[in-house]
């Protein structure tokens, strides 16, 4: 049929990153008095084709998910979300760029995001379906694993531009004046680790009655004595520093125990380098072991005992309330890597953790690092027994 053909030939093109710089300096002539709408047909005519490469894409990974998986209701409802998100695009496709058209496509740009909003939540549930009815062996994790992160990637990349024209270009507002959509070009580094920290602290209140304090240095080796300032997306930044808040409050008050009136500190310090910003987050919560730190940050450790949940206001799925290595942790990771950062874990077995967040200094360096798609290699991933290694004991 004509929709799977025109899927499979879309699947064929990789997509095009886009640059932090890319995005605000884009962003910066958006809503300029002049010609009418210029910026917004040149966002129009990118992102009608670009959206149909990454849906195609992802709608085609999906197929290599193991056959029991796809059955799952879940993950069929989810795979339908991308065929119909990936038609309602196309019906842009020759359109001149009129202003009625432009407005009907910022109502499909909102209809898809509407549509998948709980793709991780379904998905989570059809791992849960197939883990519970047949079980998950080792390479069948490792295959869920990779196909997460590359697919959920896909979805922050299609969210993150999706998001960027509806904020420029329709009614929808940013938070704050100076963003240019969702990106702050003077992000205030400090102010969303503390607000993250702050959150943190109010759940770890809530549930222990009490939390660790926290202390900042700032260190800022380009701009001599000024507050640390980035071009990012603040929401991205906040999610990855509420996470490992959470988990490192978590980790400290269990150590100490809930009866000690004092905890040691959570220490965080934040250096603007030439080249990398980076945000180590240190807590004296015991540590873990050297061996269990690829544990954090996959998917389905979730499946192994997690902290009972008492007001479950929050997705059992994606969030824990005070972090049980629910997807937060992994998809922390994906955010950092996503504008070509890092985060990263080292502990002191007995100890304490530090966790490492690296992001680009220069917004030009912040690229959108993207999943492509390339039948080999995806054939080689999937169907390769990496259990038994051959050349070691
Ligand atoms: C821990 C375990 C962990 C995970 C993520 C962030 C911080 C911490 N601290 O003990």
């Amino acid at each position: 049929n004509k929709l799977a053909t025109l899927i499979n030939s879309y699947s064929n093109y990789n997509p095009s990153p886009l640059s932090l710089k890319q995005f605000t300096d884009f962003g910066k002539h958006a809503n300029s008095n002049g010609t009418p709408y210029p910026t917004e047909v040149k966002s129009y005519e990118f992102l009608k084709e670009e959206l149909l490469v990454r849906l195609a894409l992802m709608s085609k990974e999906m197929l290599y998910l193991p056959e029991k998986l796809i059955k799952t209701s879940s993950v069929q409802l989810v795979y339908g979300w991308y065929l119909k998100s990936f038609e309602e695009t196309l019906t842009h496709k020759e359109k001149k760029p009129s202003h009625e058209e432009l407005k009907r496509f910022s109502k499909t740009l909102n209809s898809i995001v509407n549509r998948h909003a709980d793709v991780v939540q379904q998905i989570a549930m059809g791992i849960v379906q197939l883990q519970e009815t047949y079980g998950i062996d080792q390479k069948t994790e490792q295959n869920i694993q990779y196909f997460l992160d590359r697919f959920l990637m896909s979805r922050i990349s299609i969210r993150m531009l999706i998001n960027q024209h509806l904020l420029l270009f329709s009614e929808k507002k940013p938070d704050h004046p100076v963003q240019i959509g969702a990106i702050d070009p003077s992000c205030d580094v400090l102010s969303v680790l503390k607000d993250a920290y702050s959150s943190a602290k109010f759940l770890c209140d809530q549930y222990y009655l009490c939390s660790p304090d926290i202390d900042f240095v700032s260190v800022n080796r380009v701009e001599k004595e000024q507050p640390i300032e980035l071009v990012y997306v603040p929401s991205h930044l906040y999610h990855m520093a509420f996470e490992i808040y959470k988990n490192a409050m978590r980790a400290v008050i269990e150590y100490h125990g809930e009866a000690a009136r004092t905890y040691p500190n959570i220490k965080t310090l934040i250096v603007k380098g030439q080249e990398d910003l980076s945000i180590r987050i240190t807590d004296y919560g015991g540590g873990i072991p050297h061996a269990k730190i690829p544990l954090v940050f996959r998917y389905m450790y979730s499946s192994a005992p997690r902290p009972a949940i008492s007001s479950d206001v929050y997705s059992p799925t994606t969030t824990a309330p005070l972090a049980g290595y629910g997807y937060g942790l992994p998809l922390s990771k994906l955010y950092a890597r996503y504008f070509n950062g890092d985060l990263q874990l080292a502990s002191i077995d007995g100890h304490s953790t530090d966790a490492f967040i690296y992001l680009k200094t220069l917004s030009k360096d912040a690229s959108e690092i993207l999943p492509i798609h390339n039948k080999a290699a995806a054939f080689n991933y999937y169907n390769t027994n990496r259990e038994a290694s051959k050349d070691w004991t």
